[in-house]
Formats: C-alpha cells, structure tokens, sequence
C-alpha cells in the first residue's frame, strides 16, 4: 500500500505539471481525488493491512491526499490570479470614458405630479394612504351612501367581477377603511386608479386617477375645506389661485359642491385650458354626510368632517399641457419621454 501510495503521489506531481487550465484542474481532482479516483480507489486497501501498520498507513494516505486537495487549490488561485491578469493585459479593455446611450427612462408625467400634489399635503401635516383597486359593493356604495338605484351600480357602468366585487369606480370608496382607521383625528388624502365603464374620449378614460381626502375632527366646516384646497391648489399652481364653490350633489357628502380655481394661465379672461370660462372645475368636495361617519363609527354629532376629490387626470394634463387624457395610459414614449410641466 506503501508503495501504491508513493507513486500515486509522483503520478499526481507529475501530472499537476501539465496543468493549464481550469479545467485541466478539474479533470485532474476527478482523477485521484473523484468517486473512482485513484486515491478512493486505494482506502479499502486499508483493511488488509497488518494491524501494527494501520495507523502509519493512515497518516500516509492522508498525507497523500491532503497533498492532492491542497496543491489543487493552490494551482486553482494561480489560474484564476492569472486569468484576471490575462484580461487586465488583454486588448479587452472598457473606456470608462466613452459616452454610453444606457436607455434610461424618465418617470411618467402622472408620477411626478402625483409626487409633488403628495409633497403639498404632507406639509400641511396630510397622512398619505392608499385603497384597494378590487372593491367591495359595500365599501365602493354602501358605505357612501350610494343608494341601490343609483345608476353607478349598473352593470353598464362599473365593471363587476363575477365574485359580486368591483373595481372601484372613485376613491371615495376607500373612505370607510380610511376613517375607520384613523378615526376622529383625521388628516389623510388617498390617491389611485379608479375604473368606469365609460365611452372613451380626450376627456374621458376608462381607467383614470384620482386624489381623495378627508379630514374629521370636532369643528370642521367648509372654512377648513376651502383653506386647505386653495393652499394645495396655489402650491401646485405655484401662484396664488383664486377659488369658487358652486352648489354640486354626492350622496356621500352633505352639502356638497363644486370647487373651481380661476384659470392659472389667463387669469379668469379665457383661454383654451380653461375653455373661455375662466375657470377650471378641479375639485369635487363636500361636508362628509353624518351617515357616511356613522358607518365608520364616528359620532356624527360631536364630530364633522370634510372630503374632496382631484379629477387627478385633469390636473396632470393642464400641468402638462396634454389635450387627450387617452395618451397617459398609452405608453407613447414619444409624447410621455418630452413632457415638460408648464407649471
Ligand atoms: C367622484 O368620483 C367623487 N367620489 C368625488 C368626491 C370625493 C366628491 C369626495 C366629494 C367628496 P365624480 O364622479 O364627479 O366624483 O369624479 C370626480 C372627478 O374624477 C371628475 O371631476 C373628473 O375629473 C374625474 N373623472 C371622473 N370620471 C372620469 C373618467 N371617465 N375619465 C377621467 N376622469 C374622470
């Protein structure tokens, strides 16, 4: 055994000589070290060796293949220093300098503006939240109030899933969780994709954004609400805007209105983004009707609140100066990439 070892072990040195590749190393650690490598093949031989013998014989063969294992690595690390080495001196070199066209994309234009609408409302001290897109019928009507004959639970208006869900066709119907949630000290807007089932044109999609919020407390009336949307309208706008209410009808909110921001562009005098009017309608609102607070658990007697609405879309396209809502759901890089706030 003696002797099968020690040739063993010249055979190997002589054969590591030759050893060029990795994959050289491989074939060679297969060779003695490998299920029926050389080596393996000697450890039965054990058995039959004398016993005053055996433990000289297992140090040897263990010394033998400590010397395989331990040379292989060592001529592993050589090849794979030298490899890096090869590609450092080779002609394959990368010119950190050169000018690369990586392809970046740039962030969606309802992105933005929906960071910067979130920016304004969380300094005014605003929780940002957000609803589910799949519904319940209760949270999307019941819990605001919508009544059973109201037109919006026809199947030709919502889109309803065969499990009796829908997929929420306004914010509003995260208003139940949201002040169930953060109950009668609320400050929270909730932005998100909403879903009718609507004929589609320039102005309208059938998937669309929307930016809701509430406010509960004890004492809030419509001051709270016109303070805070003509601060957030001002500061998207980035001037001073001047607000209008006009009378306007939710189920959910009571009494409910329309809130209008004089034209940022032509000042009230009429222009095409404001259609001549001079006004721009932006921001459906209203007192938060005593049984939406109900339903939420809210004592409607000692506590009020506000909510209003951002037609999102509506915005992002007068910030940005796009006349047909059905380009920023199309992935037209060539209109989306360029986009430039006008404001
Ligand atoms: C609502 O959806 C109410 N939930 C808003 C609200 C919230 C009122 C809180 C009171 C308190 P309305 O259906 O009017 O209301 O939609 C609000 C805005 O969403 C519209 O002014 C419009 O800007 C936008 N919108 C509605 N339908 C579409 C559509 N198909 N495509 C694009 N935008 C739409």
């Amino acid at each position: 055994m003696k002797q099968t070892l020690e040739q063993i072990k010249k055979d190997f040195n002589l054969e590591l000589g030759n050893v060029k590749t990795l994959s050289d190393a491989e074939n060679l650690r297969v060779k003695f070290l490998g299920k029926k490598g050389a080596i393996t093949a000697v450890m039965p031989m054990l058995r039959d060796v004398p016993a005053e013998q055996k433990r000289e014989m297992g140090m040897l063969l263990n010394e033998v293949k400590n010397h395989v294992q331990n040379s292989l690595d060592e001529k592993i690390k050589q090849l794979n220093e030298q490899e890096i080495e090869n590609q450092i001196n080779s002609a394959e070199k990368i010119d950190i300098t050169m000018p690369v066209n990586l392809g970046v994309g740039s962030l969606h234009p309802r992105t933005i503006i929906q960071k910067e609408v979130e920016d304004v409302f969380i300094s005014m001290g605003f929780v940002v939240d957000t609803g589910n897109e799949v519904e319940t019928e209760f949270n999307n009507f019941d819990a605001v109030n919508v009544p059973s004959s109201h037109p919006a639970r026809d199947v030709q208006d919502t889109f309803w899933l065969t499990n009796g869900e829908v997929l929420k066709t306004h914010t509003s119907a995260a208003q139940n969780r949201i002040l169930k949630k953060y109950g009668t000290n609320a400050r929270v807007i909730f932005p998100g994709r909403c879903f009718r089932n609507e004929a589609v044109d320039a102005g309208h999609e059938n998937t669309f954004f929307q930016i809701e919020g509430v406010i509960v407390n004890e004492n809030v009336s419509v001051a709270n609400l016109i303070y805070f949307m003509k601060e957030m309208l001002s500061k998207v706008f980035k001037k001073e805007v001047e607000v209008r209410l006009r009378p306007g009808f939710f189920p959910f909110t009571e009494p409910s209105f329309e809130m209008d921001v004089k034209c940022p562009f032509c000042g009230g005098k009429g222009c095409p983004t404001c259609g001549g009017s001079g006004w721009i309608e932006l921001c459906p609102c209203g007192m938060i009707h005593p049984n939406v607070l109900k339903m939420a658990g809210i004592d409607s007697n000692k506590y009020s609140g506000c909510a209003f609405g951002l037609g999102f879309d509506r915005l992002v396209m007068i910030k940005s100066g796009l006349n047909d809502i059905r380009v920023l759901n199309s992935g037209n890089l060539k209109i989306l990439k360029p986009f430039k706030l006008n404001i």
